[in-house]
């Protein structure tokens, strides 16, 4: 018996770059797409734990259909929820990680109907470990996209939909365990881009 999953998702992985002609295109791999729990396990089962792989690499789990990149047409009004653990070796990102796949896949970031959590994302660096929520939506008015609605439409006011993104970083900061005195950010991809790293400026917190 399979157990069906909301979405299909689709697993893919940033290897590292081995010289300096690599850019982000040909790093970025495909690995597999599931529907069912059974199949989440089984592809889980199967490859390296965060904890093994080489700095520089990531693993990102997206609903199918939507590549992990801010390009994407679903995300480029959209941003994310992250968090850095910069005391490595006390952290156990597997089980993290785990957590936060299950989390994406049971769909219990955000309600159903909400349709903002693109996919998740884990980053290896070597002063940090980072784990990220990407949305659909930054909460903010854009242009051109109908009097009050946020990025996407969905009728939605500006206030309701940083309301929602705020409830999704609160679920988020739960399944991450952090406590309350540490703070979860949240950026939009388009700040992300032109400063050319995620690192950009955040504009809310919980
Ligand atoms: P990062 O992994 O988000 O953060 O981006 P880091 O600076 O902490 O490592 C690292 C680099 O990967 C960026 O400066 C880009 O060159 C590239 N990169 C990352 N993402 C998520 C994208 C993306 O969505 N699109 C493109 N074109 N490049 C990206």
């Amino acid at each position: 018996v399979k157990h069906p999953l909301a979405n299909r998702w689709t697993l893919w992985f940033t290897k590292p770059a081995s010289g300096k002609g690599d850019n982000w295109n040909d790093l970025l791999k495909e690995v597999i797409t599931f529907e069912s729990v059974e199949e989440f396990w089984g592809v889980y089962n199967n490859i390296a734990p965060v904890s093994s792989l080489a700095l520089k690499s990531d693993y990102h789990l997206f609903k199918e259909g939507v590549r992990p990149e801010w390009e994407d047409p679903q995300n480029k009004h959209g941003g994310k929820w992250s968090y850095s653990f910069k005391d490595k070796r006390s952290v156990d990102i597997d089980e993290l990680w785990l957590h936060v796949m299950l989390a994406a896949i049971g769909e219990t970031l955000e309600e159903e109907e909400d349709g903002e959590v693109m996919g998740v994302v884990v980053n290896v660096r070597k002063a940090f470990f980072r784990i990220g929520v990407w949305t659909r939506t930054t909460g903010k008015h854009i242009p051109g996209r109908g009097d009050g609605d946020v990025a996407g439409g969905k009728g939605r006011t500006v206030d309701k939909g940083r309301e929602i993104l705020l409830s999704i970083g609160r679920r988020f900061k739960e399944v991450l365990k952090l406590p309350a005195t540490e703070l979860l950010e949240f950026s939009g991809h388009t700040d992300s881009a032109h400063s050319g790293s995620t690192r950009a400026k955040a504009k809310f917190t919980v």
